[in-house]
């Protein structure tokens, strides 16, 4: 029996992927990087970091230390900046009714994220105290697809993994969710991709599963 959900946030709670792909295609153009849509779908779910690291991937300069932290700084500002536009009414759609029906059948709700802005972001858009439960990735050292996010997600929720399901956009994501126990609900491109153990058209169709 389903207890608990799981929520990545960005992609599923709110569209802020658009806002990161912005930010790296602007410091990607400056360093005179390739960039594309295709490129930043392996984006989804990884930490800042990691990500960068994917986009250096099409550069043949080696890059020192600072001028790493210097270009994950000069993309969080833009992203940063972005976020200040953000208002309730940029919670995806579905979420909020979904949210309202978990409450009354008394299923409790956490946020899954490797995003270090997710506590700005859920101010922004006014659901921080939704959640029973919220795991940034200020609170984990190993980015998705490595479990620790919802692992953490699933203890602090006090339940087992059976008990819960994870509701994710990235194919990383999924991985995590499964190298954590947790089955999956696929939404967007990981929906698109069929990696999910349901893969969905809405959000809503969660109701359908527990
Ligand atoms: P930040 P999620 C992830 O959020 C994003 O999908 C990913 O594109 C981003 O690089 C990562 O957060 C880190 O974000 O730069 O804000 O710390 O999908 O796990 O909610
Ligand atoms: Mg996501």
């Amino acid at each position: 029996m389903i207890k608990g959900i799981i929520f990545d946030l960005d992609g599923v709670i709110v569209s802020t992927d658009k806002y990161h792909y912005l930010a790296w295609k602007k410091l990607a153009d400056r360093e005179g990087i390739y960039f594309d849509e295709k490129i930043n779908n392996r984006l989804r779910g990884v930490s800042r970091r990691e990500s960068l690291n994917i986009i250096l991937e099409k550069s043949n300069k080696i890059y020192r230390e600072e001028e790493i932290l210097a270009m994950l700084d000069f993309k969080n500002n833009i992203y940063r900046s972005s976020l200040i536009n953000l208002t309730p009414q940029d919670i995806l759609p579905g979420v909020v009714e979904l949210l309202d029906y978990l409450d009354a059948k008394g299923i409790k709700k956490a946020i899954g994220s490797s995003s270090k802005n997710t506590m700005y972001i859920l101010e922004r858009i006014g659901l921080t105290a939704h959640f029973n439960v919220i795991i940034d990735g200020t609170m984990i050292t190993k980015t998705k697809p490595n479990p620790e996010v919802f692992s953490k997600a699933q203890k602090q929720l006090e339940l087992e993994p059976q008990e819960c399901l994870v509701v994710e956009d990235a194919i990383a994501g999924i991985e995590a969710a499964h190298n954590a126990n947790i089955k999956a609900c696929a939404v967007g491109d990981a929906a698109l991709k069929q990696v999910g153990d349901f893969n969905l058209k809405s959000i809503l169709d969660v109701k359908e599963i527990i």
